[in-house]
């Protein structure tokens, strides 16, 4: 049963790990929905927060500073700034986007926990948990890999397995290894704080079951995990990152990362408020951290999104976090007791990139960074193409090609074409004045009814959380406008005079339905739906019902809204994942074991020396090998050796190689061998040889 008129919302979009930078699948999953979604509610004027931010604590920062070689603070902090850099560029229009290591985020979930306890909510266990004697530390979630016991993946985590989906705990993995050390971990016992799940089911399933409209994927991932039993979770880990367990007595010890992020919404949710109404009295909006959009905030009171049941919670995120958003966060806030719990929970599947995951330790990724700054000015086309394409029911698949295609084909050619033409007719014969329709036919007036059908399906779509649909119904309304034109010819009739009353009717027409699709286009497409809003010189102001623009309006210049990508910026992109796929195939490579030491004897035994290719040929029937005839200072000899892969016998002619003289003969192929040529083999295997620099003496002896 979801929440039907509801007074306010708010509206949280996942607070993402401070390791690394943001990419086109964090996008796809989760903030540009959640966006979209927000830009709507706000468009008709409805009461809304938006809060995100980054998760700061858990074994994903602590591992990234090890390999980094910096503190888990250095980390997070060069990471926050990169993170909300990217989001604001991109126009992810958050009211807030703050980080769970601020001090009131630690105060307001070490409340949390402490009300927890004081209720007797946990339960308190001592139990073996796996310890790695080496970096005498404790190994829960990220910090222990093994094989899936579901899947046999060899690298699940502690806490998941990424092949196959399961939710695991580290006692679960078959063959643990550290990931700090690689070493096979030990049992310890030590004490934690556990949520006892299986005691909650009940309430818990009340919850689920009373949300049949939220989407399959959501509905089906919760009946799975109540169907299993739900087992109790420890609340609490042993790492000192993170937020302390507020308890005396307990070193060494801090909340378990799922559960202070999510009570990251509502500190986020305060800081908001806090610094809203510090503002009203010392009229300053200090921290960067806030751009709230005031005229949708309509309370003062934090408590009003946190504690009205007539405001709707609804949480954006991806797949691999819908346990955490519907289950665990819920169990967590009934149990606490004051708080509403999420009223829908839109979580997208994945998006892959040219049909591979996308892939952080891989760089198989679009970074958005990255994009700002080699697509610059085209934030909407991305967004475009990401909505367009969105993983709302199963896995998709984002490709450079698509991404040029959806630009030129329909941006270009459908959307920009229409606008472009009605607004350079416009100029061309009216000044860039609305021109008066005199009286409308009946036709014009149901295309200018049928505008409101549209804007209704679109927002229908939008609050249905079907976003690639209301993107698509936009698109009918720039393809209709396109047809209207087309099948009008306005630019034929203005040369008959007897047709220059419809002329003024067609454009007219044209002009609100451009006004229209400005108007319509702003959740997704922000930048473009005010250079169009400018051009067309309209407010976007917010209102339910559809605008017309009066005749006489006095338009600005017109200018083309997108461009055309050519086949080189997409060409340069691909070579781009190319050459990332390259160098993980190279560092995938393994360098051999070092072999056990030898005393100089043993090394001196071997009479290397200097020697020249006289004659090579190819041994008969055989794929490898050379037949070589070597000058080597002593003799003339023939060796045969392994190398006709990677040589033609023409280009070794006279080259000098180093020979193990001394190696005792034998026969290969019918062929008496007489040594052997030293050789350096690649990590990828090929082999090439080992030739003195310099040296024109054959017989030169290697020590
Ligand atoms: N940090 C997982 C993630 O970044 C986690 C989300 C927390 S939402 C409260 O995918
Ligand atoms: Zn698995």
């Amino acid at each position: 049963m979801t929440l039907t008129n509801p007074k306010r919302y708010t509206v949280t979009a996942a607070l993402i790990y401070a390791n690394g930078p943001i990419h086109i699948g964090h996008l796809a999953g989760c903030y540009l929905p959640a966006d979209i979604y927000v830009r709507y509610l706000r468009a008709i004027g409805e009461d809304v927060v938006f809060v995100s931010g980054t998760d700061e604590h858990g074994v994903p920062i602590t591992i990234k500073a090890k390999k980094e070689g910096i503190t888990p603070q250095q980390v997070v902090d060069k990471y926050y700034v990169q993170i909300k850099d990217s989001f604001e560029q991109f126009g992810i229009s958050f009211d807030i986007y703050s980080r769970t290591s601020h001090q009131a985020h630690h105060e307001e979930s070490q409340a949390f926990f402490r009300k927890l306890y004081d209720k007797g909510a946990f339960i308190e266990e001592t139990t073996d948990q796996y310890y790695d004697e080496k970096a005498q530390q404790f190994l829960s979630d990220r910090y222990i890999v093994g094989t899936c016991p579901v899947c046999a993946n060899e690298n699940a985590y502690g806490d998941q397995c990424e092949k196959c989906g399961s939710t695991l705990s580290p006692l679960e993995l078959k063959n643990p290894r550290s990931v700090l050390s690689g070493e096979k971990p030990v049992l310890r016992k030590t004490k934690n704080w556990y949520l006892p799940l299986d005691v909650m089911q009940p309430k818990i399933e009340e919850f689920v079951n009373q949300h049949p409209e939220w989407k399959t994927n959501v509905v089906g991932q919760c009946q799975s995990w109540l169907k299993q039993g739900l087992q109790p979770r420890a609340m609490t880990r042993d790492l000192d990152w993170g937020v302390k367990v507020p308890l005396t007595d307990v070193d060494g010890k801090v909340l378990y990362v799922w559960f202070d992020a999510p009570i990251g919404y509502i500190t986020f949710t305060r800081e908001l408020f806090d610094q809203i109404n510090k503002s009203n009295t010392d009229n300053t909006l200090t921290n960067s951290n806030i751009a709230p959009h005031l005229n949708n905030i309509k309370s003062n009171n934090w408590e009003k999104y946190w504690k009205d049941e007539h405001t709707k919670l609804v949480h954006f995120i991806g797949k691999d976090n819908i346990v955490f958003h519907c289950i665990i966060f819920p169990a967590m806030l009934q149990a606490e007791g004051s708080f509403i719990l999420p009223d829908n929970v839109p979580a997208n599947e994945f998006m892959n990139l040219e049909g591979d995951k996308i892939s952080t330790s891989r760089n198989w990724a679009v970074w958005l960074h990255e994009y700002l700054q080699e697509f610059p000015d085209k934030q909407d086309v991305l967004r475009y193409t990401l909505c367009a394409n969105a993983p709302e029911t199963k896995d998709n698949d984002f490709t450079w090609k698509d991404f040029q295609l959806r630009n030129n084909s329909e941006l270009v050619a459908i959307l920009g074409n229409f606008v472009n033409r009605t607004l350079v007719l416009t100029q061309k014969y009216y000044d860039q004045i609305v021109p008066s329709p005199l009286e409308l036919s009946h036709e014009n007036k149901l295309i200018l009814q049928s505008i409101e059908t549209f804007k209704e399906n679109i927002g229908q779509a939008i609050l249905g959380f079907k976003f690639r649909d209301a993107l698509f119904e936009l698109m009918n309304l720039a393809r209709m406008g396109n047809k209207f034109l087309q099948d009008n010819a306005p630019w034929k009739l203005i040369t008959e005079e007897e047709n220059t009353d419809k002329v003024r009717q067609i454009l007219f027409v044209s002009i609100q339905i451009c006004a229209n699709i400005a108007v319509e286009m702003e959740p997704f497409m922000p930048f473009t739906a005010g250079k169009l809003a400018n051009m067309m010189n309209l407010e976007l102001h917010k209102s339910k019902d559809i605008i017309l623009l009066e005749v006489g309006h006095v338009m600005a210049e017109p200018h083309l809204l997108f461009d055309k990508i050519e086949d080189a910026a997409i060409a340069e992109q691909v070579a781009k994942l190319e050459a990332s796929k390259a160098a993980n195939e190279s560092a995938n490579l393994k360098i051999n074991e070092a072999k056990p030491a030898v005393n100089f004897d043993d090394f001196a035994k071997m009479d290397i020396r200097v020697a020249t290719i006289l004659e090579a040929e190819k041994v008969p029937k055989t794929q490898k090998l050379l037949k070589l005839t070597l000058d080597t200072g002593l003799d003339t000899r023939t060796v045969v050796s392994g190398i006709a892969e990677y040589y033609n016998p023409d280009d070794i002619l006279g080259k000098q190689v180093c020979l193990l003289a001394n190696l005792a003969p034998r026969a290969i192929k019918g062929i008496m061998s007489q040594g052997m040529i030293l050789m350096a083999e690649d990590l990828d295997g090929k082999l090439s040889f080992v030739s003195p620099v310099d040296l024109k003496s054959n017989g030169a002896v290697i020590s």
